[in-house]
């Protein structure tokens, strides 16, 4: 984004008290000090330019953020980052060292040491002396109550140099909870402890001589690396070197998610889309710090995952997809590496095997499965709810624990997903009955099992979630399951199904939960969104992109860009730094950095993007052309 030109209030007052054509000059001279202290601003302003980005300009909005604009760091070419010898920290670090090398073209190498001190850039683990007073963490709940709870962690004002931040470059300026207004006048100062950051926060600080990010985890440590990132120039996105000053907004930003589970779910049944994909969209969810990748494995239209056990599922079951393509599937190996991929990025991958219904493709390959015993054929079209394992049958669970075990196996997170959506056909006792057994099996792998919220009405199960895909917000089951111990993850049709149309001109997706643009994904509030559910209940939030109609990756970048930042900025941001006005404008400055990452996405007409200009010199985004007519067949 760029920088708002400095106005001097003096001078627009001043011309708006003179009347018309009575200009007394002599009171406009300048006294000789004034000049000169004029020309060493500007000479100053010349030399160092303030930072490109400020210090609140991230997605999702931090918890805290205090400005200062007299300590901006400029990036030296022979820094190194340095960290600590905590092997996870070490990671970090080499990350950090690879984001930044092909775009500043300085070789970054990375010191290890026993205490970090300081220099350009430096990563510590359990930082920092824990200020005196610090108020506890605010829970969800909390902030489901409004800018009052923020006011409440922000609100104990203690004079500027008793708390860690107000050592920063010796300024004592504000906080601005929620990150949204980085004026310096905004609330009291910075809170939250360095002892109080938890599984994912991080503190920021940005003096002149450096940035230092600290954390109790090495996942804290990789968001307060992204939002480093955030706070670089646009360039910094480039694959290749650009000469710039690699300045960072000066001041210190504390931060922690609002909700633990934060996602994004990724069809490959529909269409398939390979490992070099599925890896891309990690780095998606992990530039706005989602920490979950559900994969929809299997479905009617192909099975993607292979199981030792029941070898046909992919060498039959994965050789269509919606239209007629090839298919394909995930090896053992495949699926391995993407679990590693993420996991180095604090991603869990959260595996699904919908059942019993959306098994057309178990079925072809397994006739056994089926009710009939009589294989159907392959399902390339894209209608849903007439296909199901047969829940009488004995061998059925055979099938159900293999599989299970064998994903289970595979999968080092802590979750399986066993769909339970849209099985029309299997009823009443004989569907809860299914899903009772299935939640045993898998609470038998050791893992805690979630599904579509259609399983509600089965019996509880220890932890178990629900994932809430409903349109209307009401669902007096639901919230039964939840008073029986169930916890919810929101995707909300017509907020979060990124499979819906932005508009009605969107050349590919749904619309049967309505058109859902940047604001409609934004503006709901997931701690209150269903009734009879407590923010407490609420694990977090998720974005589904189902691919009926998404046959490539930027397709799939196309339905994700910009609406999963605004679902992020839900799942992670307190809920009194919830603001459209603001959120758009900070989204805006994300145009510039997809397109110098060769990122796809859709500019969406609600954001004010920067003139094109500021995005020249960087390629040009893909804009998909409607689907090669996936043909619904019924
Ligand atoms: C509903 S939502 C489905 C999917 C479709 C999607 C299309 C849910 C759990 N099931 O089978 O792909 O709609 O938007």
């Amino acid at each position: 984004m760029p920088p708002t030109p400095a106005t001097s209030p003096e001078t627009s007052a001043g011309a708006d008290r003179e009347p018309p054509g009575q200009v007394d000059l002599s009171a406009h001279r300048p006294a000789a000090a004034e000049l000169a202290r004029a020309a060493e601003l500007t000479a100053g302003e010349l030399l160092a330019p303030p930072a490109p980005v400020r210090l609140g300009d991230v997605v999702p909005a931090p918890e805290q953020v205090r400005p200062d604009p007299t300590a901006d760091f400029t990036l030296p070419a022979d820094a190194a980052v340095r960290v600590g010898p905590d092997p996870d920290a070490r990671e970090v670090a080499e990350q950090l060292a690879e984001l930044l090398r092909p775009a500043t073209g300085y070789p970054l190498p990375i010191v290890v040491e026993a205490t970090t001190t300081g220099g350009p850039l430096v990563l510590t683990l359990a930082a920092a002396t824990p200020p005196a007073g610090v108020p506890r963490p605010r829970t969800a709940a909390e902030d489901t109550a409004g800018a009052g709870a923020a006011g409440a962690v922000a609100g104990a004002a203690e004079p500027a140099g008793t708390d860690g931040a107000a050592s920063v470059g010796g300024v004592a300026e504000p906080v601005s909870p929620g990150g949204v207004d980085p004026t310096p006048s905004a609330a009291g100062p910075t809170t939250v402890g360095a002892d109080e950051l938890g599984a994912e926060g991080y503190r920021l600080d940005v003096t002149p001589t450096g940035v230092r990010i600290s954390a109790d985890t090495a996942t804290g440590l990789f968001h307060g690396v992204q939002t480093l990132r955030q706070l670089l120039p646009a360039a910094v996105e480039s694959p290749s070197p650009v000469a710039a000053r690699w300045v960072v907004p000066g001041g210190v930003l504390v931060d922690r998610p609002r909700f633990p589970y934060r996602g994004a779910m990724l069809d490959v049944s529909r269409h398939f889309f390979g490992v070099a994909d599925v890896l891309r969209v990690i780095d998606h969810l992990a530039r706005y710090k989602l920490n979950h990748l559900h994969l929809h494995l299997t479905d009617d239209q192909g099975w993607r995952i292979a199981v030792d056990s029941w070898p046909a599922l992919t060498t039959v079951g994965g050789a269509t997809e919606v239209g007629g393509g090839p298919g394909g599937f995930y090896t053992g190996a495949d699926y391995r590496r993407i679990v590693r991929y993420a996991a180095r990025r604090h991603v869990t991958v959260v595996p699904e095997i919908d059942l019993p219904g959306h098994t057309n493709a178990a079925l072809t390959a397994y006739p056994e499965l089926a009710p009939d015993r009589v294989a159907p054929p392959p399902y390339t079209g894209t209608e849903v709810g007439f296909s199901y394992v047969d829940p009488a049958s004995e061998r059925t669970y055979d099938f159900v624990a293999d599989v299970l075990g064998e994903v289970a196996a595979l999968t080092p997170g802590p979750w399986l997903h066993i769909g339970g959506d849209e099985a029309f056909k299997v009823k009443g006792a004989a569907y809860t009955g299914f899903v009772e057994r299935t939640q045993r099996i898998v609470a038998g792998t050791g893992k805690t099992v979630i599904g579509w919220h259609q399983i509600a009405p089965a019996g509880h199960a220890e932890e178990r979630v629900l994932q809430w895909w409903g349109t209307d917000g009401t669902d007096p089951v639901v919230a039964e399951a939840v008073r029986r111990g169930a916890r919810l993850i929101l995707s909300p049709g017509n907020h979060a199904y990124l499979d819906m149309k932005y508009a009605p001109d969107t050349p590919i997706g749904h619309d049967w939960a309505g058109l859902i643009d940047v604001r409609r994904a934004y503006d709901w509030d997931p701690g209150t969104h269903v009734a009879g559910v407590p923010a407490d209940a609420v694990l977090g939030v998720e974005a589904p992109l189902w691919t009926e109609s998404v046959t490539t990756l930027a397709e799939i970048e196309f339905m994700f860009l910009p609406r999963l930042p605004a679902i992020a900025e839900l799942g992670w941001s307190p809920r009194s730094a919830h603001d459209w006005a603001g959120f758009r404008e900070r989204l805006a400055g994300h145009g510039p950095r997809w397109a110098t990452a060769g990122i796809a996405f859709h500019r969406a007409p609600e954001i004010p993007w920067p003139a094109e200009r500021d995005a020249a010199d960087t390629p040009t985004t893909a804009t998909p052309t409607p689907p090669a007519t996936p043909t619904p067949t019924g």
